[in-house]
């Protein structure tokens, strides 16, 4: 579409791109360069528009785009393929139909924006445009299917690290899928996983980050932050996403060469918030309490009961809440 390429052009330029060679270069009309502006201007990007000088893109380095995603991975070689999407449905549902067209991954999909973002159990996923990172990896890892829930806490690594790297913020996991800051969630993770007899199809990792949210629907406000809010300043999206993906490249090869959490589990219990806290376990055959002391090599929360039994808990149906709150 001709607002993609002048967004692109745009954004090689990093400066003023007059009219006229925008005209030449796409060989459409000034009306048409024009239409275009105003289109991009109502996705939220601001243009600056100067007589004599044309067009400029400004604050770029908060923007998303297919350019920024191709000069941020150019030097990497763990993704064989990224695709930016200004709106879809969903990223996890993007992976889906790829994966059924035969797509080998590993493949990142990356929103500017998803309609029917979603969480666990098909929870809603609140997914605004120009303020979070939505994104899911297409994989195809060689293990068995009763692995694959440890995926999540390999991602959880990555996102943490990658938030940490980025940003200087102090993310913690609460176990099993969500990123927290102080207390309060940054950061959830969705794996999905399709099987074909005993070894795995194809996984879907969906990760959403609130990056430069600024307020929350009311049902979330409680439980949800964003970096910006934690931080007092927007943060750019792409090299969060950048860091994300180098350390996940580096944390599933180990799991995936040494078939085992062992490499990686010392690193998750330090930035575990749960850790040492009293949690209650909302367990569909009974609630209990106890205190969160670790993992386990196979992803399970080890909580010591106050009855001073040793429970692995496992996720799937299993929440785990803190007794003061969220975490
Ligand atoms: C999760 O579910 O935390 C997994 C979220 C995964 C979202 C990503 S975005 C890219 C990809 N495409 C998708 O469609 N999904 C993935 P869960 O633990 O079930 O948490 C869901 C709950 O978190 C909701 O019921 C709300 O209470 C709350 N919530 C909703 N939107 C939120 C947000 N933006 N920030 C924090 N909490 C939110």
């Amino acid at each position: 579409m001709l607002k993609d390429d002048i967004l692109k052009a745009l954004l090689e330029a990093g400066d003023y791109c007059s009219g006229q060679a925008l005209c030449e270069r796409f060989h459409v009309t000034r009306t048409a360069v024009w239409k275009a502006v105003a289109r991009l201007r109502d996705e939220g990007y601001t243009i600056k528009a100067r007589q004599n000088r044309g067009y400029r893109l400004q604050n770029t380095e908060y923007l998303l785009s297919q350019a920024s995603l191709d000069e941020a991975f150019a030097a990497q070689t763990f993704l064989k393929r990224w695709v930016f999407l200004q709106q879809t449905d969903s990223t996890n549902l993007e992976v889906k139909r790829a994966a059924a067209a035969g797509d080998p991954g590993p493949t990142l999909f990356v929103a500017e924006e998803q309609t029917a973002g979603r969480g666990r159990r098909g929870r809603n996923w609140s997914s605004p445009p120009g303020s979070g990172i939505w994104m899911s990896l297409l994989l195809r890892p060689k293990l068995r299917p009763e692995r694959a829930s440890i995926l999540t806490l390999v991602t959880a690594l990555a996102v943490t690290d990658g938030i940490r790297e980025a940003t200087g913020l102090e993310a913690a996991i609460k176990w099993p899928n969500d990123v927290v800051v102080k207390g309060k969630k940054v950061a959830g993770i969705l794996t999905e996983m399709s099987t074909d007899m005993d070894r795995i199809e194809f996984v879907v990792i969906g990760i959403g980050i609130n990056v430069n949210t600024e307020s929350f629907p009311e049902e979330i406000q409680s439980v949800a932050t964003s970096l910006a809010i934690e931080q007092g300043k927007r943060a750019a999206r792409t090299p969060i996403i950048a860091a994300i993906w180098k350390y996940f490249a580096a944390y599933e090869r180990l799991f995936e060469e040494t078939s085992s959490f062992a490499a990686l589990k010392e690193r998750y219990e330090t930035l575990l918030a749960n850790r040492n806290r009293e949690v209650r376990v909302l367990d569909p055959d009974g609630e209990y309490t106890g205190t969160a002391v670790g993992i386990t090599e196979e992803g399970e929360l080890l909580v010591l009961r106050d009855n001073q039994s040793l429970t692995a808990v496992r996720s799937g149906e299993v929440s785990v809440r803190g007794i003061y709150g969220y975490v």
